[in-house]
């Protein structure tokens, strides 16, 4: 093992490569392929299919902005779903807030204690559930291909009380931009409140990260800081949700550019 790296090709034309300690557990399982390995630059590191997940280095940047962020924009969030993060690293951020009497994580891969079904099978069977939903999901490959979808927005829409919102983790502004564009002009025809923020992720490809949000009555630009719980955290803060959603130049022309425009 001495020596060994592991590098992800996060383009055709680029990898991150992290130099190994050893690999402490590897399994096929029904949806993937998994793997953990103890890396010298970020600590342990969560792989699906070859992609890092998260590592223990730098999983609180996207976990902390994942949760904090529509956690903090919804004054009272009792009831969350979480969907994907079998790692646990968005569950352990919700549970810290008082008001949660209720976080459901459904998770395709059984390895954790939860429900274990599809995703959007799970938002089109459900009505009128939940306050906060966050789709801490995969890239849009494989069996997260459906939650990139209008449709799982549609259903997400009803799986919400009257007052819900919803974030998704939506890939790399400097590597992904159709996709992002195509995807805030769906939440956009389906809820009032639309927003991009992003945060820095150094593991995950250009190392800057989008999440998006829908939202049927709170704006997350309009939180009362006054009202809002105390939270131990490591990256988030009110001033760092603010900043979130100031968009770079480039990044607001991926949203503005005209449809057919290639950016
Ligand atoms: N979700 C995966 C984000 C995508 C990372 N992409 C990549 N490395 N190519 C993270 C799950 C953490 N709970």
């Amino acid at each position: 093992m001495e020596g060994t790296w592991f590098s992800e090709l996060q383009t055709p034309s680029m990898a991150l490569s992290l130099k190994l300690k050893q690999t402490l557990h590897h399994e096929k399982t029904p949806y993937q392929e998994l793997a953990v390995v103890d890396t010298e630059a970020y600590g342990r590191m969560l792989l699906l299919d070859n992609i890092i997940m998260t590592t223990v280095g730098d999983e609180f940047f996207y976990h902390e902005m994942i949760t904090h962020v529509p956690l903090n924009t919804h004054p009272n969030p009792r009831k969350v779903l979480v969907i994907g993060g079998g790692d646990g690293g968005a569950i352990r951020e919700i549970v810290k807030y008082p008001s949660i009497e209720k976080a459901v994580m459904v998770e395709i891969d059984a390895r954790v204690e939860s429900r274990f079904e599809d995703g959007s099978e799970h938002v089109r069977q459900t009505e009128n559930a939940y306050v906060v939903i966050i789709v801490d999901s995969t890239d849009p490959i494989g069996p997260a291909v459906g939650l990139f979808s209008a449709e799982f927005y549609r259903n997400v829409y009803k799986a919400l009380k009257a007052d819900g919102l919803f974030v998704a983790q939506t890939e790399s502004p400097l590597f992904n931009a159709k996709l992002i564009r195509r995807l805030q002009d769906d939440i956009k025809s389906i809820f009032p409140i639309t927003r991009l923020y992003l945060t820095t992720v150094p593991t995950y490809p250009g190392g800057l990260w989008s999440f998006s949000m829908g939202s049927k009555k709170y704006d997350p630009l309009e939180v009362n800081w006054r009202e809002a719980p105390q939270v131990k955290t490591r990256y988030y803060t009110p001033a760092i949700h603010q900043g979130a959603f100031a968009l770079p130049p480039f990044v607001q022309e991926i949203l503005e550019a005209p449809p057919e425009e290639e950016y």
